[in-house]
């Protein structure tokens, strides 16, 4: 069975959240980061960067939350994009939100946050579909919408001139994957 690794509260509910929606099973093997179980051989020979979530499928070993989501798309997900154009646009946006959304969002000084040139554009966008891609539910979603999620759950952002957003975050937290994963993680 597939092996998904993490820690109590880390990035890897995101793809726990995104197994859970593609009814793959797996086995969530948790560990405790504080006492530095990352960094023990059994797990660096998993992921030598001592990081989680890593996956192992078979004889493959992954990490990187966006790299994994995007395995995961293209081994599971049965409503995957065909075309190289729609799979591109998978990807920009899953890069985007481990780089350039999470980078804007989770700054270590509020001050410095400058997430509103992105979530103006981002509510706009929401204002006239669904979801991310359009009206399909995608791996896109689970990239950009644990990011936006977890703002209401940790941060002290207002997202009140987002209205849009902030019924895109409902739609997703409403999600029995998602409350089942992430939604009882990080209560
Ligand atoms: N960009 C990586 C970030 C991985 C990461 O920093 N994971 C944290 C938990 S959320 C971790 O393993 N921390 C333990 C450590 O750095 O020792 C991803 O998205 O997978």
């Amino acid at each position: 069975m597939l092996k998904l690794y993490g820690g109590a509260k880390s990035r890897a509910a995101i793809v726990e959240w995104y197994l859970e929606e593609l009814h793959v099973p797996f086995e969530y093997i948790v560990l405790d980061l504080q006492a530095g179980e990352q960094t023990q051989p059994n797990f660096l020979a998993i992921n030598p960067m001592g990081k989680v979530p890593a996956l192992v499928d078979g004889t493959l070993k992954l990490w990187e939350s966006g790299a994994i989501l995007l395995y995961l798309a293209q081994k599971y997900d049965s409503s995957y994009p065909q075309t190289v154009e729609t799979q591109a646009e998978i990807y920009q946006w899953t890069l985007f939100a481990n780089s350039t959304l999470s980078q804007e969002i989770f700054t270590p000084d509020p001050a410095d946050n400058k997430a509103e040139g992105i979530l103006a554009p981002l509510n706009q966008i929401l204002k006239t579909q669904t979801w991310i891609l359009g009206e399909t539910f995608s791996v896109a979603d689970v990239a950009v919408g644990s990011a936006l999620a977890y703002i209401p759950i940790a941060l002290d952002m207002d997202l009140s001139p987002y209205p849009a957003m902030l019924l895109y975050i409902n739609r997703l937290t409403e999600r029995p994957a998602f409350m089942n994963t992430i939604g009882k993680r990080f209560q």
